[in-house]
């Protein structure tokens, strides 16, 4: 019985300390990782992303009419017209770069229409306190591009503080419930 107690209380123990040095290691490698913020390549990048469980998610090998070459990306699928997000948690510190990029394509045969936010850790929730760009996707993948400067600039009453950035969040609302699109190459410049 003795034996029972101090095996169970050990794999306890294991239980606790191994998700702690699983997550140290997921922030290392995500701090190593710069500038590049999410690439769907690692398996530790499933740690600092996740979406409304409305929306369906999926990886896959990309070989072609893609502008990277063998890349795995995500695709998202809606199936709800309630608003739906992909959220990331980047490395925090933005402040040396100058510009954040991504690539983007519709995954169906309808243009898709989204918006993709960035907000500090001071954000107050409200739209006119952080970045907001909506875009338009359609089947041919493009690279966007964000000048940190409008990052920077977005809050209406002060300034963006690049070196504490939460969170990046591309979502969809007031859709038809039956987008797709494909996600790919979040990084700084
Ligand atoms: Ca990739």
């Amino acid at each position: 019985m003795k034996g029972i107690l101090k095996t169970t209380s050990a794999v306890l123990v294991a239980a606790a300390i191994v998700p702690a040095i699983w997550m140290l290691y997921v922030l290392s490698a995500r701090a190593l990782a710069r500038p590049d913020i999410l690439s769907f390549e690692y398996s530790w990048e499933k740690e600092i992303f996740f979406t409304d469980p409305i929306v369906e998610v999926e990886f896959m090998a990309k070989d072609q009419n893609w502008p990277k070459v063998n890349s795995t990306v995500v695709r998202i699928v809606a199936n709800s017209t309630r608003y739906q997000a992909f959220v990331i948690e980047p490395f925090p510190d933005w402040s040396s770069f100058s510009a954040l990029s991504f690539i983007a394509a519709s995954s169906g045969a309808n243009s898709v229409q989204a918006t993709i936010r960035v907000h500090d850790a001071d954000h107050n929730n409200r739209f006119d306190d952080r970045f907001n760009y909506g875009f338009d996707l359609s089947p041919t993948p493009r690279i966007f591009t964000i000048p940190m400067t409008e990052i920077a600039s977005a809050p209406a009453n002060r300034k963006m503080d690049l070196h504490n950035i939460s969170r990046i969040i591309v979502f969809l609302s007031n859709t038809e419930g039956d987008e797709e699109l494909w996600l790919d190459d979040f990084r700084l410049r």
